[in-house]
């Protein structure tokens, strides 16, 4: 339900609140076979694009969960090398990753093809790297990818997905984790989206649980600011194979030869402080 024809707004279910953007104009409205693609030119965050009447991306946020998604995991793992993005249709997630000379090879498996050609023609920005001679586009299932996976294929895996229900579902599951770990080298690191920590911490703790009942050795949540997703806060849990998920390459962090406008070494070690609520 709309404010009224110029506002685009997304209710969030059960949390009796909402967040409304103004919008210019609607440019692209499609049915994929998986689900329904739309982007809005807004007055205020650039282009929109929703999924199933949710908001995906914008361009003038995504910068924050694009760049959370990917690199804490990338400076926790030693040596970053082998990169699977599962998910992650617009590409933001691919071109963070992209941005770290270990990474040899990222390869990104979204479900549904028309996401990505929607973003490679409205979000070109965030398309960018996926001409990059290491980025490799698959358009399958995720969770049969991985299940399907050579043991020790991967160092990192990034689960960019959508919300917990549909084909996502399955990507919040302790078989999927059990697939991950198995897809995993010695080192490996995996990082899922996990949803607003006030509205869905049960999630949280449940992708933890069972994290650690998968077998991953130490999990820990990322917090971070995200305002057009649902409550204007997310989270990210990692969980890895080896050692601890509060170690990470700080100096490398530090001295990254590469920009980012909201990731650096002490947002890193902020955002995995946990709030009383969460502890
Ligand atoms: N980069 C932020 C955008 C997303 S979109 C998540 C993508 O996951 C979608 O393009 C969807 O098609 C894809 N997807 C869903 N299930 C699967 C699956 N099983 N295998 C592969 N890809 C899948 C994240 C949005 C976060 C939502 C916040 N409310």
């Amino acid at each position: 339900m709309s404010l009224d024809k110029t506002w685009y707004t997304e209710e969030w279910a059960g949390q009796g609140s909402a967040i409304s953007l103004k919008i210019k104009d609607k440019v692209h409205d499609e049915q994929s076979p998986y689900q329904r693609i739309e982007i809005y030119e807004t007055e205020t965050f650039g282009t929109l694009m929703t999924l199933d009447g949710l908001v995906m991306v914008t361009d003038r946020d995504n910068f924050m969960y694009h760049e959370m998604m990917s690199h804490p995991a990338l400076f926790t793992h030693p040596d970053p090398k082998r990169v699977l993005v599962i998910g992650g249709g617009d590409c933001g997630t691919l071109h963070e990753v992209l941005k770290h000379p270990s990474v040899e090879l990222a390869e990104q498996v979204e479900l549904d093809e028309r996401v990505t050609r929607v973003a490679e023609k409205f979000f070109p920005e965030l398309c960018e790297s996926n001409n990059d001679s290491r980025a490799r586009l698959h358009f399958a299932d995720g969770i049969k990818w991985v299940a399907d996976a050579k043991p020790g294929s991967y160092d990192v895996i990034i689960v960019d997905s959508t919300d917990p229900v549909g084909p996502a579902a399955g990507l919040f599951s302790e078989t999927f984790y059990k697939n991950c770990l198995k897809a995993l080298r010695p080192n490996g690191v995996v990082v899922g989206q996990s949803e607003s920590p006030l509205f869905h911490a049960d999630l949280i703790r449940s992708v933890q649980k069972s994290f650690k009942a998968a077998g991953f050795r130490d999990v820990a949540t990322l917090f971070f600011p995200q305002c057009t997703y649902p409550s204007g806060w997310w989270s990210a849990t990692m969980a890895c194979k080896q050692g601890s998920v509060a170690q990470f390459r700080a100096q490398d962090s530090a001295a990254k030869g590469f920009a980012t406008r909201y990731y650096n070494h002490e947002i890193h070690a902020a955002a995995l402080a946990r709030p009383e609520f969460l502890r």
